[in-house]
């Protein structure tokens, strides 16, 4: 695309892209999000239609320029321990080198988190030959906080499993917690220094309400689903995550990275589609919300583009609701 982009319009027209986990590199904006495929599935609650096999890497000089794809920066054939599935992605970077950290199912259909890296952030991006140990469902959110340690924040319901994870192991058969008790929450995981593996076994997140309670499964406006992403402003860790069957992305605060979390209200009200996956960066003096909707393809669940807008965070620290399709 050789036209600036406009803020709320796809950010590329001539693939699909889903779940942007947006990042400053080099002076410019880095996208990272999920390619999804131009092929028919009907959608089901195992998330079977958000069936990828690649990652392409878009960057932007500025909020007013070009969006540009680098093209393949990694393909499912190349991860030996992936069958299937290459969902939201993210990106981080130290010690000279680019990390990209990607869920996928593994050969027995579990879903794992893999590591792949570069010497730039466009990639081409060289997989490590296993998942990160100890690694289960999706959505990796990677925040390297200012004394330079790495956390890694992970976990989606339903198509994503973390109901399979309760006791430690997967079990198949497990449900979700029942209405009246406390929701599940993301995980959160310390990174090694080579950001390779996890330091210690992953910890959940607790999300309380304005009361100090747990947020509970039945909550289902404010409880956590999937597509954590972590920020820091002010000296505050922001998570926001989607809410999942009430298609909002919401946020919660807390002084501590692994939580436990305030929830504190809506970002993003229901875009076209089921899903909704964002992630939100500081650019130049001013923070932008990347999400993504099924405008694109018409509404279809498994065909997103990705846009962004700029976000307003206040003094107070709150953030203002967006209207996705208002002013
Ligand atoms: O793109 C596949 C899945 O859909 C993501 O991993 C979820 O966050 C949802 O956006």
């Amino acid at each position: 695309m050789t036209q600036p982009v406009t803020q709320r319009e796809p950010l590329v027209t001539h693939i699909y892209t889903a779940d942007p986990s947006a990042h400053v590199f080099e002076g410019k904006l880095y996208i990272y999000p999920s390619h999804d495929l131009d092929h028919e599935h009907t959608s089901n609650d195992n998330g079977d239609q958000y069936d990828m096999e690649d990652y392409h890497i878009l960057s932007m000089d500025d909020a007013n320029s070009p969006c540009q794809d680098h093209g393949e920066a990694l393909h499912l054939r190349d991860i030996p321990w992936a069958k299937q599935q290459l969902w939201a992605p993210d990106a981080a970077y130290k010690n000279n080198t680019y990390y990209l950290f990607f869920p996928a199912r593994d050969h027995d259909n579990i879903f794992r988190i893999g590591v792949a890296t570069s010497s730039s952030p466009a990639g081409p991006f060289t997989p490590q030959p296993e998942y990160i140990p100890g690694s289960f469902s999706i959505d990796p959110a990677v925040l390297m906080d200012d004394d330079g340690s790495a956390f890694i924040y992970f976990g989606g319901l339903w198509g994503g499993q973390l109901e399979k994870w309760q006791t430690g192991t997967f079990d198949p058969n497990a449900e979700g917690p029942a209405a009246d008790e406390p929701a599940l929450g993301p995980r959160v995981a310390e990174l090694s220094d080579d950001l390779l593996t996890f330091k210690d076994a992953p910890r959940e997140i607790s999300i309380l309400d304005e009361n100090g309670q747990p947020i509970l499964a039945g909550d289902e406006e404010r409880r956590y689903f999937e597509g954590p992403w972590v920020h820091k402003h002010n000296g505050l860790y922001y998570l926001s995550y989607s809410t999942g069957t009430t298609h909002n992305i919401v946020y919660a605060v807390s002084e501590n990275p692994q939580g436990p979390f305030t929830y504190k209200g809506k970002i993003l009200t229901p875009v076209i589609g089921w899903t909704t996956h964002h992630s939100i960066v500081q650019f130049q003096d001013k923070w932008y919300l990347f999400y993504h909707d099924s405008s694109l393809s018409g509404g279809a669940d498994n065909k997103r583009c990705v846009k962004f807008t700029e976000l307003t965070i206040h003094e107070d620290g709150t953030i203002e609701t967006i209207d996705p399709y208002g002013k």
